[in-house]
């Protein structure tokens, strides 16, 4: 593009140097301006380098940082690297180098590509969570996990030795997701339609001892403080779903014959249910196929064969074909036992059916097929009795083909006809707490949350089980504990990980007897890191981070500094502590799984006097994804991935830069377009040619002061709520006046400049310099607005009275269509033509016409 004198790269080259030797403001802690932390998601370092997705992000809050610290705010953009995982230890088994070498490589490549986009960081506060120094304190988080537990609401610390409250850490034998491809543990999350989110490979089950952080015991919390933080409201609705709270009763069925008769002591079912008011409607009750129950009462079942072939099957399903409600319904009746209805003692049939999930509820349920879908169809397949119990509480029972799932009024239910559903489920679970036959209790959708990865490349679990003493926690003093350097970074065939192939590392002392131990080979998901790293930014000041060796507690020891950035309003730890991050900008794909477990993280925090704030982040909200030309997702497979390292080559930073702002609104998908981008270069390039030959003189025309300063109010709350791509086209009207322009003034140039500089840094310090050597563009204020020139701008709208046209009129060009609707009913004119007549409807084309139609008599 040598074309014209828009020399991108000479300009882009130039400022870069600029910027290396004498940045603009960096956050400072304690600073008494206004704050401003705006944390935008880390990158996973990967081979690939910088990818458009990242450049959604980074690009709009690097914009948004550069007008907030012209507004006068201290600000804290931070980045770091999300470094351990998977595909870097592919990456090196495969090209046989060490993982924290191409790490370093990734990193250094990062960050110049970083800083070729401009994007203006607080890079000096960087934190790599594959450091061992920071490492050093994911682990003692998870010692401090290890330590405490939470009980009746309250965390308290448990003693080593206490075998029974359930600690925040623990172990737990668990069928896990297991990727036989990638030989590794998955969590629910990394699971996607029954296949692995990695390989794709199908996932199976398998039974593993797995470290795990008891989230359940967070949950209500998780839910509950959502009302304090200003979230998108679908991703409140992400979080609240995602947790999945019911509440509900468990009821307990006696067996018969009782199972203690064959020498065992379990002689009940327990159920969960959501429809307690619905018990006497219950003809069935079904196990799920992995109900220990079943082998406890094997002996008693007579067609114990057929039951058993039946759970053999079960095990090459998932939960998700299981429970799709568009399957038919299977399961087998277990011959020879009866199960005793609490409420009535009516005998009923035990089925197994794998419909019911045995990790929900009780692994159990009571059958109501009258009101339940799921049970319906299977009562009818099975001739089971149906039998209603409860009414529609405003229309006739309609005895139609299909289970009343809705609330109503109870009938067929002894004592309690006529109660409501709502307190018919509180009446029955009371009768039956009375008698010892259930409780209230409250179910969640959330897991515990598996934490144990059998691969090297993760935070070594500092955990050491002693042959006599059990499992002994490492002492914080002795962290980091740091990985070992290896040759062999393969898995193990047992799914351990390859840590336990060396003897030298694994082979300790146990601390506390000083018998022969061994360390855990476990290491934490990549998900540990991103969970506290904010904190670590706002500490890590003057790299605070690499000096923590005598630290016995970080968060203590920068209490000051988290109370500063967190901007914890309240002096004391109340029960309610607002403040938080700014701003957190990131994908749409983290809204559960990243931002759930960072919240969780924070919260453990907050009991443990950590950190200031019951929230991580005040507000949060999430970008969309850009697309392939082809509108497909970008993949190497289809051959639509667009390198933003390419288009800068060709068009210059400042338009891959402003064309991504541009691309369409901010949280939604957009698709790539070259034309888009050539548009872009367009644009910038008649701004640069314009601003050579522009004549500047000392007035300006009333048209473009009143542009001028409706520009800086659109720009500035266009930018404030991330409305990124009306940010670029109010510029591009803004321009368009200008170039209308015989002459300007240099004074409302600038201002052009100041709002083009936050999204095309480098081509507006360009035209600033050559303006105002003096002062640098990063040291400016945003532009003010002259209210004078805020005058209404007006627009000409055409009304229609049965198509034909009957008036022109004048009206504010921002009016609603309501308004535009009344004012043009009230119009003299269109008055003549309607009156006596009915208006069928009116149609409000916005800023251009209004139609009137009338009934034709
Ligand atoms: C009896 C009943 C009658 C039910 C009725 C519903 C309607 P949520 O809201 O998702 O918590 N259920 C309980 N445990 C289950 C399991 N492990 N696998 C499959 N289904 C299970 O759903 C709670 C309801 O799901 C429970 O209430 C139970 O069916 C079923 F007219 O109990 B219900
Ligand atoms: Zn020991």
């Amino acid at each position: 593009m040598s074309d014209n004198n828009y020399n991108f790269s000479e300009i882009e080259d130039r400022w870069r140097k600029i910027w290396a030797e004498k940045p603009g403001q960096r956050a400072k802690d304690f600073d008494q301006k206004p704050k401003h932390y705006h944390l935008i998601e880390f990158p996973y370092p990967s081979g690939a380098g910088l990818h458009v997705g990242h450049c959604m992000g980074y690009g709009a809050s690097d914009a948004y940082c550069r007008m907030k610290r012209m507004q006068g705010y201290n600000v804290l953009f931070p980045i770091g690297w999300d470094a351990f995982g998977l595909p870097t230890e592919n990456y090196a088994i495969k090209n046989k180098i060490k993982p924290e070498k191409a790490t370093a490589d990734n990193i250094a490549t990062f960050e110049r590509q970083m800083k070729m986009m401009g994007y203006d960081f607080d890079y000096a506060r960087q934190v790599n969570t594959t450091d061992p120094k920071y490492y050093k304190w994911t682990q003692w988080i998870f010692l401090q996990f290890y330590k405490h537990a939470v009980v009746d609401g309250k965390l308290v610390e448990v003693a080593d030795d206490d075998k029974t409250t359930p600690r925040l850490a623990f172990q737990a034998e668990m069928p896990i997701n297991w990727c036989p491809s990638c030989k590794i543990g998955l969590a629910n999350e990394e699971v996607i339609a029954g296949k692995c989110e990695r390989c794709g490979t199908e996932v199976v089950k398998k039974i593993q001892k797995q470290w795990m952080l008891r989230i359940t015991a967070y949950a209500d919390r998780l839910i509950k403080d959502l009302d304090t933080v200003n979230y998108l409201d679908k991703i409140k609705t992400a979080q609240v779903n995602w947790i999945g709270k019911s509440t509900g009763s468990n009821i307990v069925f006696r067996i018969h014959p009782p199972a203690g008769e064959a020498g065992n002591t379990d002689n009940s079912i327990e159920v969960f249910t959501t429809r307690a008011d619905t018990l006497f409607g219950c003809t069935y009750v079904v196990l799920a196929p992995e109900h220990p129950l079943i082998q406890n009462i094997k002996s008693q079942i007579s067609n114990y064969k057929q039951a058993e072939e039946y759970i053999e099957n079960t095990k090459k399903k998932s939960d998700l074909e299981r429970t799709d409600l568009a399957k038919d319904k299977t399961g087998v009746k277990l011959e020879g036992i009866k199960a005793i209805n609490p409420i009535n003692n009516e005998e009923i049939d035990v089925y197994v059916a794998d419909y019911v999930l045995a990790n929900y509820g009780t692994g159990a349920v009571m059958a109501v097929p009258a009101h339940d879908e799921r049970d319906f169809e299977f009562a009818k397949k099975y001739n089971i009795p149906i039998k209603e119990v409860i009414q529609p509480k405003n229309s006739e029972s309609d005895m139609s083909d299909k289970a009343f799932c809705d609330y109503g009024i109870m009938i067929n239910s002894s004592e309690f006809n006529g109660v409501t559903s709502e307190d018919g489920k509180n009446k029955i679970t009371e009768k039956l707490k009375s008698i010892g036959s259930g409780d209230f209790t409250i179910n969640y959708k959330l897991r515990d949350w598996i934490f144990s990865r059998q691969h090297y490349w993760g935070e070594p679990i500092p955990i050491i089980h002693c042959e006599k003493c059990g499992i002994i926690s490492m002492s914080e003093k002795d962290l980091p504990l740091t990985l070992p350097d290896v040759e062999n970074y393969e898995p193990t065939n047992s799914g351990q990980s390859p840590l336990a192939n060396i003897d030298s590392w694994v082979t300790v002392k146990c601390p506390k007897c000083g018998g022969d131990a061994k360390r855990e080979t476990d290491t934490m998901p990549n998900w540990a890191g991103s969970s506290w790293y904010f904190l670590a930014y706002a500490m890590n000041q003057d790299n605070r981070i690499q000096n923590t060796d005598n630290s016995e507690n970080i968060f203590k020891d920068r209490a000051g500094e988290l109370k500063y950035w967190l901007n914890a309003s309240l002096p004391s730890r109340s029960s309610k502590s607002e403040g938080g991050v700014d701003l957190y900008n990131g994908g749409n794909e983290h809204t559960t799984l990243h931002l759930l477990y960072s919240r969780f993280w924070h919260k453990f925090l907050f009991d443990l006097e950590c950190v200031p704030t019951l929230e991580p982040y005040q507000k949060r909200i999430a970008h969309g994804i850009i697309l392939g030309a082809d509108g497909r997702k970008m993949s190497k497979s289809f051959g639509n991935v667009i390198n933003p390292d390419d288009i800068a080559k060709k068009f210059g930073v400042d338009v891959v830069r402003a064309y991504i702002m541009f691309i369409g609104p901010y949280d939604q998908e957009s698709a790539w377009n070259m034309a888009g981008v050539q548009g872009i270069y367009r644009f910038l390039n008649r701004i640069y040619t314009g601003f050579d030959k522009m004549n500047f003189s000392d007035e300006d025309s009333k048209e473009l002061l009143v542009k001028l300063n409706q520009t800086i109010d659109g720009v500035s709350q266009d930018m404030e709520a991330f409305r990124m791509n009306t940010v670029v086209s109010k510029l591009m009207e803004l321009n368009n006046v200008i170039e209308k322009q015989k002459s300007i003034t240099k004074e409302s140039y600038k201002i052009f400049i100041k709002m083009l500089s936050p999204i095309v840094p480098f081509l507006a310090s360009e035209m600033w310099d050559k303006l105002d050597s003096e002062k640098s563009l990063l040291e400016e204020s945003w532009p003010e607005i002259d209210k004078k020139y805020l005058i209404a701008e007006k627009i000409e709208i055409v009304v229609q009275v049965s198509g034909k046209v009957r008036d022109h009129i004048e009206v504010d060009a921002g009016i609603s269509d309501d308004e535009l609707k009344e004012i043009a009913l009230e119009s003299e004119k269109v008055r003549e033509y309607i009156k006596g007549k009915e208006i069928i409807k009116t149609i409000v084309v916005p800023k251009k016409l209004v139609s009137i139609v009338l009934k034709i008599v």
